[in-house]
Formats: C-alpha cells, structure tokens, sequence
C-alpha cells in the first residue's frame, strides 16, 4: 500500500543531517582501509562499476581552498564550489578521485546521487496528466479541463486549501453550496455560503475536500518535491456540500439544485468565462452494500433529466468488494441510461502502470448480469489529494504530506477507495468537453468505454451486445483519456482539431 521506498528531497535532507553523527564509525574503519577521507557508500559503489568512464565527486575539505588544491592535485575537472561548506564539485576518473581522497585536508569524498521527485502516479495510468501535456482543446488550450464545472456532491469543501488557489489569486472553487436540512431530513435548502467558508470542516468531513482535489487540484509541488494535480487542473469547481452524515433526500436535493443551474452555477449576471456551467457531477456515495437499481428511485429520475439536459452523472461503483456471486453495485450507478458513469477502483500500485489490479474492495457485480457491472475502472487506491488532518477522514491517511507553503502542514493525504476513482473519471468528463464542447453525456460514455486499457487482473472479459468486452469487476477496464479524447473528436472533426507529440498521433496503435 505505501510507495516503494524512492529518495525524496526530504530523505536526501535528512542523509546529509545524519552524516555527522558518524565520525565514530570513521575513526574505526580508518585503522583497517589505506589513510583517506572516507568515501560514501553510494560513490563507492559507483566507483566499484565504473570502469573507465568518469563520475561526479563533490569533494569536501577543511576549506575551500583545501578542496579546491585536492581537486587540482589529483588531476579533476572542476565544477561549481559551495563556498560556505568547503566542497567542490568535480568530475573525474575512479582514480583521479581516489587520489583526491588522500590529498591534505579533504574530509569526505560524496557522490551524486539522483534524486526523484513523487510525481502522484493515478493520472499517468489514466493518461490523463499526457493529455494534459499534449492535447488541445476545441478553443486550443491544453487539455486541462477548462471551460467547464464540476458539480461535486460530497460533505463540503475548504475552499481555502492550497491545492485549489490558483496563480492569478483566485479559485478552482467558483461556487459553494451547502444543502441545509431539517432534523427530519424532508425540508432540504441549498444556500450560497460564499468563497471563504469550509463546509468539510464544519461538517467534521474532510472526504469532499480530498475528491474534489482529484477532480481539480491546481498543479502542487510539496515541501518534499512530491508534483501534483488534478484529473482536470484547469476544470472549475462547483461544491455541494452535504455533511459528512449523508442521507438520500440531501443529496438529491444537491443534484436538483444542479438541474436547476448547471447553465449558470453562480447566478445569471456571472459569465462562463468566470463560471462555466456544470457538465458533469461527481458523486462518491451510496448506500452501504450496494444493491438493486431502482428506476423509480428520486435519484434516478433526476440524474436522467440530466443527461437529457447534457449533464453526466458519475458514481462510484461502491466499496463493498464482492466476487462475482451477488451484485454489490451502487444502485443508482447501475443506471442503464446512456452518461451515468459506474466507476471501479484500479490500483496502480503507485507506479503509473497500466497492468495494475482492480482494488479488492471495489464492488463487483454480478457475473453473467451485465447491467450490474461497472462501466469502467479509474485509480482509487492510495491517492494523495487535499485533507488537512484536522478532518477526521484525513486523520485516517497513511501518509499525511505537507505543502507547498511552509505554514502548509499535514495539508495532504493518501486515502483510498471507489470514493477516489470517481472523481478522476469526473475531470477525464471535464476534459472529454473541453476537446469536444458539443459531445452528448452519451457519446462521451460511449467513447470512455470502447477505448480503455484491457489490463488482465481478475475476471475474464466478455462480449457485449454493443462491441466491447466487459467483466463484472473492472467493467471496460481502466480509462485511457488520450484514446477517449481521439475516439471522441476524430469521429466528427478534423483531427488537426488536436495536436499531438509525434508517436501519440492518429496512427497510434490501441492497446
Ligand atoms: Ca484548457
Ligand atoms: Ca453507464
């Protein structure tokens, strides 16, 4: 579940503050090695394969004249000096630098060892953050979803949080709703509380802050050089707050107020240029062990209407694992109209790989019902979002994360569940209309799911009566916004309409 060790900014810090505390050590092993500066493991190593090729050295010495005279002496090249710390850096031959190693002064011979930044992987797998990098939109922007909202329905947002500022000082959040119930839940408003009010942290939330950075998050570096972004880092964000106590009614109420004023979320006097109208709806939750579809159900008349009105409606399949022998599903996910998304839980196994395995506890449904499968899979497992650790959901992360300013502490954190592969799926939606502005709820279903990545883990793929293979675990398999973005705008438009790197272009071979 946790990263595979990688060496951070902060653990490459936190080496060079251990390297005092070993003299010790040093004074031992000077007695058994040749006299010399001690070498550090990893230059050893290095020296050890290096054959007769050259290495970086930083050479450190009582002073900087000292190392500099040692680098001369033993015959380096000379690179850039920390003058303060006495080090020079250089570059030579295994035995130019072992004969720095015993010239007056020098105290410690350092390699250059590489360090990796912690790039969060989720949007590699969709081949969202490529689409991002390499494709444009029908107005020629790149592909980050803007020009469009996401209407998020979930326990609230705090709309101060770094990941949704943007550079021009402004928000990802243009709009911030609470729906306001009675104690009986049958009397429901939503009121406008303004952009500075956190609805997550009122609500004792948190889990609408970490689902709307999925969506959104506006491109992040942490205090450890870990990037992030958003599925959609451009897209616009319309909160729904709810609470962190959900009941139907509520959120209903939520998807009303959407059919009401996706066309003009803040208000009729404010240009979709500031606040673009909502094409799309995320909506991580659901009753607890899934269940039967119910057409008749409020939510599943509402999330119609808005599909007829252009509106998709995403889910999440639900975190009730399951094996194929009873439909576990989300019941209103299962809806068969066209632009109601179900979405599973892909683990990428915090690599980028696109031959992960579906998430245990996605929800599967049942084998040999079709209807109850999901539509496709998106990552969902060990995510890292916005959750501030005063909200009782990110207190549960594994891996709270600071960031990016220095007064940012404990401002990230990696949870997991269906709850977290929606929202990928809800700015890949947002992205999907930016290329294509005119695409029906419908063609956008049709496209995310005849292009995704057959990965193999789990059940067997089967025919469906519409062309594609699907299996009652991953549905479709795991999203590929570069093939969606291509299926959905070469159908209908000249394909200069997106521009592509060489190798990603029209002739590219589907998986
Ligand atoms: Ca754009
Ligand atoms: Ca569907």
């Amino acid at each position: 579940m946790r990263r595979p060790a990688r060496l951070s900014l902060a653990c490459a810090a936190a080496a060079a503050l251990l390297a005092p505390a070993l003299p010790l050590a040093l004074a031992g092993s000077a007695t058994a090695e040749p006299a010399g500066a001690r070498v550090q493991d990893f230059l050893a190593d290095q020296l050890a394969d290096l054959g007769a090729g050259e290495a970086v050295v930083m050479v450190h010495g009582t002073d900087l004249a000292a190392a500099e005279a040692a680098v001369d002496a033993a015959g380096l090249t000379r690179g850039t000096a920390f003058e303060r710390i006495g080090v020079v850096v250089a570059r030579g031959t295994a035995a130019e630098i072992e004969a720095a190693r015993t010239q007056p002064g020098v105290t410690y011979l350092e390699g250059n060892r590489p360090i990796t930044f912690q790039q969060e992987t989720s949007n590699v797998a969709t081949r969202g953050a490529e689409a991002v990098a390499t494709l444009k939109g029908a107005d020629g922007s790149a592909l980050d979803g803007s020009g469009v909202s996401v209407g998020v329905i979930d326990s609230g947002i705090d709309p101060t949080h770094p990941y949704f500022r943007e550079a021009v000082g402004s928000s990802a959040v243009v709009s911030n709703q609470k729906v306001v119930c009675d104690l009986f839940e049958i009397a429901c408003t939503v009121q406008d509380v303004g952009p500075l009010v956190d609805t997550d942290t009122l609500a004792a939330g948190g889990h609408g802050t970490h689902v709307s950075g999925i969506v959104a998050g506006r491109p992040t570096t942490l205090s450890d050089g870990a990037q992030l972004q958003g599925a959609a880092p451009g897209a616009k964000l319309v909160s729904l707050a709810t609470g962190a106590v959900l009941f139907i009614v509520g959120a209903d109420t939520a998807l009303e107020w959407v059919l009401e004023n996706h066309e003009a979320p803040c208000g009729e006097g404010v240009p979709a240029t500031v606040c673009p109208p909502i094409k799309v709806t995320n909506n991580s939750y659901g009753p607890s062990g899934g269940g039967e579809f119910d057409p008749e159900s409020a939510t599943a008349k509402l999330q119609r209407a808005l599909a007829a009105e252009g509106v998709l409606t995403v889910w999440a399949a639900g975190n009730d694992g399951g094996d194929g022998s009873a439909n576990v599903v989300n019941p209103d996910s299962q809806d068969p109209t066209p632009g109601i998304l179900s979405v599973a839980s892909y683990f990428d196994q915090d690599t980028g790989t696109r031959d992960g395995v579906v998430s245990d506890y996605s929800s599967r449904g049942e084998a040999g019902r079709q209807a109850t499968y999901p539509d496709l899979s998106a990552p969902g497992e060990a995510i890292t979002s916005s959750c501030r650790l005063t909200m009782p959901i990110c207190g549960t992360g594994l891996d709270p994360r600071n960031g990016p300013g220095l007064l940012d502490v404990g401002t990230f954190n990696t949870i997991s569940g269906t709850s977290m592969a929606a929202p990928h799926v809800a700015g890949i939606v947002a992205q999907l209309f930016e290329a294509k502005p005119t695409a029906t709820p419908a063609e956008i279903e049709a496209a995310l799911k005849g292009t995704t990545y057959k990965f193999t883990d789990g059940a067997a793929y089967e025919p469906t009566d519409g062309g594609l293979t699907t299996s009652f675990d991953k549905g479709t398999g795991l999203v590929d916004v570069v093939a969606a973005v291509q299926a959905l705008v070469g159908a209908t438009a000249e394909p200069t309409t997106v521009r592509t790197k060489p190798g990603l272009g029209k002739g590219r071979t589907k998986p």
